[in-house]
């Protein structure tokens, strides 16, 4: 087991949704069990997630956001990394970049999800101009995870479904890291039909490696969070880039593979809970 002198301290500025297993409901658990401690801004309130389910309520928080802001900033409240996610509009977006403006130190980690699209479609809840910006909030970060369909939306270019070539995937990773941020991971990346994983690039030492896996039949739903939040829990237990990407990677496939046995709704989210246990291991925390 190791040795941990500083708990690490995370703000997540994420929406809450009540049942489907994404976003808060899913880095809260993963980067606290990593022994992170996870301080949460909750950018609204969901009944469910919006993908496939009809119905959900939606309580929009933007208006505690900036006294959020300005509660934490009294307390003197440091952050080693600031984690975002799923943003419901622009002015939630203006706030986030006055919120890492607010905490961002000199060596602590932005990590932005860019959440807003999959499967070469926008979330029906976006119009197509939030892509843009969204690329405004990847300027400032260090880290962005998209998925192969956010890429293509924050390059401002057609989406490819796969299988992709290396050189395809060099060539988007270095285009992203262009917009900004010191390091891409990359998800939703095959070479082959039956592998999926990620694909990892940091512009300071201009290493780039793939991490695949064998893909699981389906579509799963909250995978990118699952994937995000493991990826940031691995960073903060400091494994280098590419390891962090392996654990995710192997984290988010387990849960998968959990889920295709149950043959649950993909609507309904993936068993992470009970993957927890080898991610710690994998973490070298257990
Ligand atoms: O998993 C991404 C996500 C997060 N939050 C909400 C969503 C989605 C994807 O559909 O609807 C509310």
């Amino acid at each position: 087991m190791k040795n941990k002198e500083h708990q690490k301290r995370i703000a997540a500025i994420h929406d809450l949704s009540g049942f489907g297993k994404c976003s808060l409901t899913v880095a809260l658990p993963i980067l606290s069990a990593a022994g992170i401690e996870t301080c949460a801004l909750p950018t609204a309130v969901l009944s469910t997630h919006t993908g496939g389910i009809s119905g959900y309520t939606y309580r929009d928080l933007t208006a505690d956001m900036r006294p959020f802001i300005q509660h934490w900033k009294s307390l003197n409240i440091k952050f080693d990394a600031i984690y975002s996610g799923f943003l419901g509009s622009f002015e939630q977006l203006e706030i986030v970049k006055e919120f890492f403006d607010t905490f961002k130190t000199k060596d602590n980690l932005i990590l932005v999800d860019p959440v807003m699209a999959d499967n070469g479609e926008l979330y029906r809840i976006f119009k197509p101009e939030f892509a843009q910006g969204m690329r405004s909030l990847c300027k400032k970060a260090d880290i962005i995870v998209p998925n192969l369909t956010e890429a293509a939306l924050l390059l401002n270019e057609p989406y490819h479904p796969g299988p992709y070539t290396q050189a395809y995937i060099e060539n988007i990773l270095k285009k992203l890291s262009r917009l900004g941020p010191e390091k891409v991971v990359l998800t939703g990346v095959y070479l082959k039909e039956e592998e999926l994983g990620a694909a990892t690039y940091d512009y300071k030492t201009g290493i780039i490696e793939f991490v695949l896996t064998q893909k699981i039949p389906g579509y799963y739903h909250g995978t990118g969070d699952i994937f995000a939040s493991a990826l940031l829990s691995a960073l903060l237990n400091n494994f280098s880039l590419n390891e962090a990407a392996q654990i995710a990677v192997n984290f988010t496939a387990d849960s998968i593979r959990r889920t295709y046995k149950a043959k649950t709704d993909y609507r309904f989210g993936v068993n992470f809970e009970q993957c927890i246990p080898d991610f710690l291991k994998e973490l070298k925390l257990v």
